[in-house]
């Protein structure tokens, strides 16, 4: 067993076991005219991250490890889409209306699709999830079972929405959760910093936070 530099102290790095997931890196979030700018948000923010993730994955990819892409969207049908999350508030565009990029947030429209740079190589699991978190309603945790995965490290947007919510459903789960710092973003840049504050407080009780370079440096690849 190796250790990534990390705070609140190193994290204890088991090569047999450890694999990314890349949080919803999709085109609804990250680039202009999606489903994250019509909620008056800067995509711009997200839009700087890609190549950091981009160099992650390649990590990954180069030292043989898994990296699982996680994508927040719901069936065409909308079954899956409580009312109270798509009836909230009085957006300009509410989940499965149609948007510039096909209906919001809806499995197989151009928005839902993860963007071209981080796009999934064949083979690679693609987890689409109805919730903010990752293990809610889809069959990550039978992966992670049948591939003997114990430790995850997370990259992908948003910070404090999907990300802290996959990182304490995982850590409720006996994953061990590693936060990329510079591969992970919020619209809100008080509160990246407060979910990092959150997630390594108290002795790393939701989880730890390093840098993809430090990630990188443990997978020496
Ligand atoms: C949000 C996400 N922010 N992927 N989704 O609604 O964080």
């Amino acid at each position: 067993m190796g250790t990534v530099t990390a705070s609140p102290f190193d994290f204890p790095f088991a090569r047999d076991s450890i694999a990314l997931i890349v949080i919803d890196m999709q085109r609804d979030f990250i680039e202009p005219g999606g489903f994250g700018a019509s909620l008056g948000n800067d995509v711009s923010l997200l839009q700087a991250i890609v190549p950091t993730v981009a160099r992650l994955i390649a990590g990954f990819r180069a030292a043989g490890l898994p990296v699982i892409h996680t994508r927040e969207c719901h069936l065409p049908d909308l079954s899956d889409c409580p009312p109270a999350k798509r009836l909230r508030g009085s957006p300009s565009l509410r989940i499965g209306d149609q948007g510039p990029m096909g209906r919001v947030l809806i499995a197989g429209e151009p928005g839902a699709d993860i963007i071209p740079e981080l796009a999934p190589l064949p083979g690679e699991p693609v987890i689409d999830k109805p919730g903010k978190g990752a293990f809610h309603a889809t069959g990550l945790m039978d992966f992670l079972e049948m591939h003997g995965i114990r430790q995850l490290v997370f990259a992908g947007v948003t910070t404090e929405v999907c990300v802290q919510t996959t990182m304490r459903e995982a850590n409720d789960r006996g994953y061990d959760c590693l936060l990329a710092t510079d591969a992970t973003e919020s619209y809100f840049p008080a509160f990246k910093q407060s979910a990092i504050d959150m997630i390594t407080a108290q002795g790393a009780i939701v989880g730890w936070a390093t840098t993809t370079g430090a990630v990188l440096e443990a997978l020496d690849v």
